[in-house]
């Protein structure tokens, strides 16, 4: 069973003003898809849609249990406690977190929620696996109320050093939250040591390198599986004729310039748009680049509207591409082609296969699955990946082109470099890169996962219950 804020559909009007059903086209759905199918899983998460109390379904094949959110836990747990506190703090405080006891009050009840219904529908022993930063009460919660689970956590953003978590005033019973899990993965090994510490220093339990021993006798093992893509899917995609085809229209309407670089992000703070667009308007301003024959495409997907931050965010970005293509632009060549929208994953491939250079700048990111899927699309071996330091995914593409984000002069000089590099340097890096993300899919992070939960030690002194005989 999957407990995860979101269901993996999502409910779309069609023209004749009836509603349907569509499966979200996420690496995670992708993954769980013949796992949940060929354990006869169910997945619980929340429709999207404020005040919504759609009773269980089937969508192809796949139980979808909903749980119901109301106008005021949409702003308090999830706008709120999730993006306005945790989501900051978990990324190095980039931006301010802010804390309400209200905020903290709503992610109780509705950490409760999701637990109770886990609660209600999971078979006797079953697996179930939790995920995110908006849910981490519910491995407690659902412990206490089904010994008998195998559960696991996985955290897909960082998990901050101590000094930062400790300004949470509620850090204890996040911590004690998490430990309701026999397994608590994260994306870096150094996310598990930080959760391990403080599980140490915060609520005192006894800990040996990589497991917590609880008082009752459990132990709880915290580990690092970084997370991948659909490699193979990617590929098939990127090799498609209409995705070639498209990806040539592409640079044809951009005017065929010489080279293409390309930024594709939720439009979020933690992403460094800002001080990557400042980098290269430089570098056209310093004559490293010309208008005439290049051109930096930024997609910035629409993301987390309501929240203040988020609008501010917007706001300075769309001044920044406005005054650097009014002060560099010329007619029909701006500096920056700029998309403040969401595309289809066909659309997604042709970019990434029209851009010479990939640029992922985050100041703290958990993954990025950006920069995996960029390196799947090139089965040429050719294009650069330029990629921040802070993001997780550096730990596994060390071929990229690395920068740190808050060094402007190095980010510039680093794009540069990958500008210039000749064939044989971006195969050689490329082919190493395409290596890692094609041995490491979604798939096997997610049997390994599965794997390592199977591995761990069931509910200490309370065992798993022997299947009932019929
Ligand atoms: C969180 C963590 C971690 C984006 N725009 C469009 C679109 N996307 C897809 C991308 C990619 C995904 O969304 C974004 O994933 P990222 O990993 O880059 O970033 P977050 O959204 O912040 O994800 C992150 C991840 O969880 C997984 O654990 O890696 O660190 O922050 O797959 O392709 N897809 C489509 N249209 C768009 O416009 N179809």
């Amino acid at each position: 069973m999957i407990v995860a804020n979101r269901l993996p559909v999502d409910r779309v009007t069609l023209p004749d003003g009836s509603k349907q059903w569509r499966r979200s086209p996420g690496g995670l759905v992708s993954a769980m898809e013949p796992v949940m199918r060929s354990n006869d899983g169910a997945w619980i998460g929340w429709t999207g849609v404020a005040g919504d109390e759609t009773e269980p379904f089937v969508d192809d094949g796949l139980s979808l249990v909903p749980v119901p959110l109301s106008e005021q836990e949409i702003q308090e747990f999830y706008e709120g406690f999730s993006n306005g506190t945790l989501w900051p703090l978990y990324h190095d405080v980039v931006a301010k977190p802010e804390f309400h006891r209200e905020w903290w009050d709503s992610y109780v009840t509705v950490n409760q929620r999701f637990a109770d219904r886990a609660a209600e529908i999971a078979a006797e022993g079953a697996t179930v696996w939790i995920h995110d930063y908006q849910l981490q009460l519910v491995p407690q919660m659902l412990r206490e109320l089904r010994p008998d689970l195998r559960i696991g956590f996985f955290l897909h953003i960082p998990f901050p050093p101590g000094e930062l978590f400790q300004q949470l005033p509620w850090r204890r019973q996040i911590l004690e939250g998490l430990l309701g899990a026999d397994l608590v993965g994260f994306q870096l090994s150094g996310a598990a040591q930080n959760f391990v510490r403080l599980v140490r220093q915060r609520v005192g339990h006894k800990t040996h390198r990589d497991l917590v021993y609880l008082p009752d006798g459990r132990t709880v093992l915290a580990a690092a599986f970084p997370i991948s893509i659909d490699t193979a899917g990617f590929e098939e995609l990127a090799r498609s004729e209409s995705v070639t085809e498209r990806a040539a229209q592409i640079r044809a309407a951009l005017g065929s310039p010489k080279k293409v670089l390309l930024g594709i992000d939720r439009l979020d703070y933690t992403k460094g748009i800002y001080p990557r667009l400042r980098a290269y308007s430089e570098l056209v301003k310093d004559g490293h680049f010309d208008v005439t024959d290049s051109v930096f495409v930024q997609v910035a997907t629409p993301s987390r509207e309501r929240v203040e931050q988020y609008r501010v965010l917007r706001d300075d970005i769309d001044r920044l591409v406005g005054r650097i293509n009014g002060d560099l632009g010329r007619i029909g060549q701006p500096v920056i082609a700029y998309l403040h929208s969401a595309y289809p994953r066909h659309e997604m491939a042709a970019l990434y296969r029209a851009a010479d250079i990939m640029v992922i700048t985050p100041y703290r990111d958990g993954m990025n699955l950006v920069a995996k899927e960029y390196v799947a699309c090139r089965y040429d071996n050719d294009g650069a990946l330029v990629l921040s330091e802070f993001a997780g995914a550096a730990n596994e593409l060390r071929q990229a082109w690395q920068i740190n984000p808050y060094d402007i002069n190095g980010m510039k000089a680093t794009i540069l470099e990958a500008a210039h590099s000749d064939e044989k340097d971006r195969a050689r890096r490329m082919k190493a890169m395409r290596k890692t993300v094609t041995e490491h899919d979604v798939a096997s992070w997610a049997n390994d996962f599965l794997a390592e939960l199977a591995a761990v030690r069931p509910t200490h002194g309370k065992p798993v219950r022997p299947a009932r005989l019929s």
